[in-house]
């Protein structure tokens, strides 16, 4: 047996099994129970950094490996080795077997510690996920240098949008405790090149900013540090009046900026690191620059006076849209931000959501990528699944992500993709709205985990292929055997297009229940607001449905460039997966399958029931190779998304059918019950709720 081959057998014996059963808590981290002796991991030079690299490595090391030395690629004995490590960059890191003294050892070597807590990762992922111990050549520099967790979580400890129970912060109870799983947190982003986090919801309270809660962050700050990871703060835009006492936040007011240089030069006594602040201004109730007639650029660059001197930064989001504006919803952001290219400060990045509504199971890619060339763009996921069956549903986000990383912002012939307009600048990040809670197994499933290594996979390198990530995760997570690794990786590969499927197929969208977003509510048309609506996104009647955004419509491709509009112009031309997004089209419209368009629908709706049952199916044959517990619960996870998957198929044909009055296709079935039914369900409860 090979040497590689007997760790992995031994692994797995150590790794899978009841006995290692924690109800998924060391996530893709599951080291077995034997350590490698101390001497096994040789650190040249000292810092908090390196010793938690080296830390990680006698903990996950497999028995008999080694030895590893960590060391810079400066040193002298690694310099003499003359290995490629010109080309690493910042955080970038070599991993290689060589020869030192003699010796047969496996050196991790980078131009900086982080480099070399990241090798040290990238090492233990590569045993862990069944690689070879003998002739290791891994290396990797990141191509976005900002790679940030968003927690939407309350100073209450309640997680807007999420779905694994509370906040992990214990705002009452820190900064004197010191909870070991804020440890364990920071392990799991390093491991996958997570180097920030904020900690507090967009929808910010000004409290946050109070030295009793400047204090609570330092302290998570400092346990985050060695592990490479910055804290950030939501930065609430009335701050001033509300903690201040001014009478007004007016970013042109030098009252205002002086209240927020003193606010900055106060967090930085405290986190001397500290990374900056990220404002949701003048969206969904929120206070901005616009309440005072000045523009985001004005508020923006007020903030990063401020936080300057200290090399901070200001994470600005574009998601704004207004009841006053009768723009389309999916304009407005580009109509806000497009004409302020080039007016930010350089310490100043515009975060943008992937499409331009709202974390939809598909949107195409939001037109302000690729349009504001001098301005340095952040692109913003969410983890956590709002609009994909919250934490109960299978949905491995990885092809969601890369959809839009992989989109080509300027059309045939001239590609840039989403992701190279992301990573122009020198600034240049990814955001991921997190999916971690006090869940005993952070996520609230052992799947969900899967979205927030991802996420950071992703952010690490974004032409990294979802079916690759999906495969190092699922042998880090259940053992690197092909006899579930295969199956594993093959339903989370499904996963994603049955949600797209069973919820809204062929290009809708925002067709949910109001508030919670749980559940079907396509016929919700009383909201207040016109665009909280979904019969406002699918513009359903009796003649046809979707959303003309062509030239007769609202003309939302004409914010996208010249050879992209012109595909999204004409449906013949335009994605079949984005169709009605684009189009308004008669039910009978012929599909290039030679299907009307209705008939097409349904068996979008069907194919989502149908994989559901499959995924459910694949799990069961999987029961003799994962522990009890995380099997147990994944199996109930998956039962609920088929009761779901049916509920929404059947709601929203009993909806459809309302309006088109057409006979469903021979062989579908027919709903459970009839559209009063299914408008009855009310979920006052439903977790995640504001
Ligand atoms: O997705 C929507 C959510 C809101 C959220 C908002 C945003 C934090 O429904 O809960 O608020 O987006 O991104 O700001």
């Amino acid at each position: 047996m090979r040497k590689s081959a007997l760790f992995a057998t031994l692994w797995l014996a150590l790794a899978s099994g009841p006995a290692c059963a924690d109800g998924g808590y060391r996530l893709w981290l599951r080291y077995g129970a034997t350590t490698v002796p101390a001497n096994a991991v040789v650190v040249q030079g000292s810092s908090p950094m390196l010793a938690a690299a080296a830390a990680e490595l006698r903990r996950g090391l497999p028995v008999g490996a080694g030895p590893v030395l960590l060391a810079n690629a400066a040193d002298p004995r690694v310099a003499a080795l003359r290995l490629p490590v010109a080309g690493l960059g910042d955080e970038g890191y070599l991993v290689r077997s060589v020869t030192l003294d003699g010796r047969a050892v496996t050196l991790v070597t980078a131009k900086d510690d982080r480099g070399i807590l990241y090798g040290s990762f990238a090492l233990l992922r590569h045993l862990d996920s069944g690689g070879s111990a003998a002739m290791i050549d891994l290396s990797s520099t990141p191509t976005i240098k900002l790679r940030v967790l968003n927690h939407w979580d309350n100073l209450d400890g309640r997680v807007e949008r999420g779905y694994a129970g509370q906040s992990i912060w214990d705002w009452w109870n820190l900064p004197d405790d010191r909870d070991p799983r804020y440890f364990d947190y920071a392990r799991a982003n390093a491991s996958i090149g997570i180097n920030g986090t904020v900690l507090n919801n967009v929808n910010a309270k000004a409290e946050s900013l109070t030295p009793r809660y400047i204090a609570k962050a330092a302290a998570l700050a400092d346990m985050f540090r060695p592990y490479g990871i910055k804290v950030y703060l939501s930065a609430r835009f009335s701050a001033p009046v509300e903690l201040g006492g001014l009478t007004t936040a007016n970013p042109k007011d030098p009252k205002v900026a002086a209240w927020w240089r003193a606010k900055a030069d106060e967090i930085y006594r405290e986190i001397p690191d500290f990374g900056g602040f990220l404002v949701k201004a003048n969206s969904e109730g929120q206070p901005g620059p616009r309440d005072y007639g000045a523009s985001h650029a004005d508020g923006a660059n007020m903030l990063a006076a401020a936080v300057r001197p200290h090399g901070g930064i200001v994470m600005w989001r574009a998601f704004v849209y207004a009841d006053t504006d009768p723009n389309d919803r999916a304009k407005q952001a580009y109509d806000e931000f497009k004409p302020l290219d080039g007016q930010f400060a350089d310490n100043v990045i515009v975060q943008v959501k992937n499409g331009a509504i709202d974390f939809q199971p598909r949107e195409p890619f939001h037109p302000l990528f690729g349009a504001m060339p001098r301005t340095p763009l952040a692109i913003e996921f969410q983890i956590t699944k709002e609009y994909l069956g919250f934490a109960s549903h299978l949905a491995y986000l990885a092809p969601l992500f890369s959809e839009t990383l992989d989109a080509d912002t300027r059309g045939r012939g001239k590609q840039v993709t989403v992701a190279q307009v992301v990573g122009a600048h020198q600034l240049s990040a990814m955001a991921g709205v997190a999916n971690i809670g006090s869940a005993r197994d952070w996520s609230g499933t052992t799947f969900n985990q899967a979205n927030w290594y991802a996420f950071g996979r992703l952010a690490w390198d974004p032409t990294l292929k979802p079916e690759t990530i999906a495969r190092e995760w699922a042998a880090q997570t259940f053992g690197a055997d092909p006899r579930i690794v295969d199956p594993v990786v093959q339903m989370m590969m499904k996963s994603r297009e049955a949600v797209v499927d069973y919820t809204g197929p062929l290009g809708l969208a925002h067709l949910m229940a109001t508030g919670h977003h749980y559940g079907p509510g396509p016929w919700v048309s009383e909201l207040k607001r016109p665009e909280w609506n979904p019969v406002y996104y699918h513009r359903a009647d009796r003649g046809g449905i979707g959303f003309d955004r062509t030239r007769t419509g609202s003309n939302a491709v004409a914010q996208y460039s010249p050879a992209i509009a012109k595909l999204y112009a004409d449906p013949r031309t335009t994605p079949e997966a984005e169709l009605l997004w684009f189009h308004h089209l008669p039910w009978t419209y012929r599909m290039p399958s030679g299907a009307t368009l209705w008939d097409a629908m349904v068996a979008h709706y069907d194919r989502g029931v149908a994989t559901v049952g499959e995924l459910r199916r694949e799990w069961d044959a999987l029961r003799p190779l994962v522990d009890d517990e995380r099997w147990t619960k994944t199996a109930a996870m998956l039962a609920t998304q088929e009761r779901e998957a049916i509920w929404w198929r059947d709601a929203s044909l009993a909806y459809w059918m309302s309006l088109n009055q057409l006979p469903l296709p021979a062989g579908a079935r027919a709903p459970a019950h009839d559209l009063a039914w299914y408008k009855a369900q009310s979920f006052p409860d439903a977790p995640g709720n504001p």
